[in-house]
């Protein structure tokens, strides 16, 4: 692959975009590669995954804007497609994704983070959907993620104005877990994603996808799609050996995804 790095150490990966002159911005053939790694991840051995940027300035500036200025209609529908597929496939990957935001994270490039589960920044992280002021709306679903992740009012203010959010106020807004210095960034996210790759990785993914499905249903089914994902644990030998050992007094095991 041309722009994309990925690296699989024990049970954690990690992909880097990697077209560092453009500030990591995606074109289509970024979208396809980042599209083909995503489906080549090995599910059975992979329990974590980290999405983050080459080098040290940007995680992803935004779609291509060289690439989509020439678009016409059809080509532009085409384009958001291939983004929005590429970016619900993480989304809705069966395994915890990481967005270990390095820099700036400029419309795709926000609303790829959004698209993972957790995102860890770096100091000098900037978030922003400057689309309208290019004539666009978000198209990789950025009006629909932002507002269910910080409070509805900043969303619309950064979706109207093109307001930007550096590092500090992502983090009062919820929209980061936590901010590092730069270098402290990436091994933050693999001691997190460490930790949960020491976890059960069938009551991981089962939680995952309780919390995901849950938050487009009334409670009521939410709880119904949490009983059912919390009885199928009962079908795994990792449950049975993480209680064994609880009750015997003796550390977690080592989980098997059994
Ligand atoms: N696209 C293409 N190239 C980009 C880019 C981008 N988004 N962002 C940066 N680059 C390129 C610059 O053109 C420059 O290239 P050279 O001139 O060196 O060849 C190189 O990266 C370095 O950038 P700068 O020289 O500008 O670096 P600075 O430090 O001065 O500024 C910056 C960094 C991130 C503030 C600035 O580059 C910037 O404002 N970039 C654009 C950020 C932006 O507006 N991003 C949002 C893009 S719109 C859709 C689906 C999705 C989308 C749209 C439609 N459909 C449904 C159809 C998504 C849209 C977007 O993401």
């Amino acid at each position: 692959m041309n722009y994309i790095q990925y690296e699989q150490k024990d049970a954690i990966a990690v992909l880097t975009i990697s077209r560092e002159k453009a500030l990591n911005a995606l074109n289509s053939e970024v979208l396809g590669e980042l599209d083909a790694a995503i489906d080549a991840i090995d599910l059975d051995t992979v329990r974590c995954l980290i999405i983050t940027g080459a080098g040290q300035k940007s995680f992803v500036a935004g779609a291509d804007i060289g690439e989509m200025s020439t678009l016409t209609k059809e080509e532009g529908e085409a384009f958001g497609k291939k983004g929005n597929d590429v970016f619900r496939k993480i989304e809705t990957l069966p395994i915890p994704v990481i967005a270990a935001v390095n820099g700036f994270a400029l419309g795709g490039g926000c609303e790829l983070s959004m698209s993972c589960d957790i995102r860890l920044a770096s100091e000098n992280a900037v978030f922003g959907q400057p689309e309208t002021g290019l004539g666009i709306t978000p198209g990789f679903g950025g009006t629909q993620r932002l507002a269910r992740i910080i409070p509805v009012g900043k969303a619309k203010e950064m979706l109207y104005a093109g307001t930007k959010v550096k590092a500090a106020e992502a983090l009062t807004l919820g929209l980061v877990n936590a901010v590092y210095p730069s270098e402290e960034l990436l091994p933050a996210a693999e001691k997190l994603a460490g930790k949960i790759a020491r976890n059960a990785p069938i009551a991981v993914r089962a939680s995952k996808k309780a919390v995901n499905d849950g938050l487009q249903v009334s409670i009521d089914e939410g709880i119904a799609i949490e009983e059912k994902l919390f009885g199928s644990c009962f079908e795994s030998a990792d449950q049975r050996n993480g209680m064994a050992a609880f009750l015997n007094k003796e550390k977690a095991p080592a989980f098997q995804n059994k």
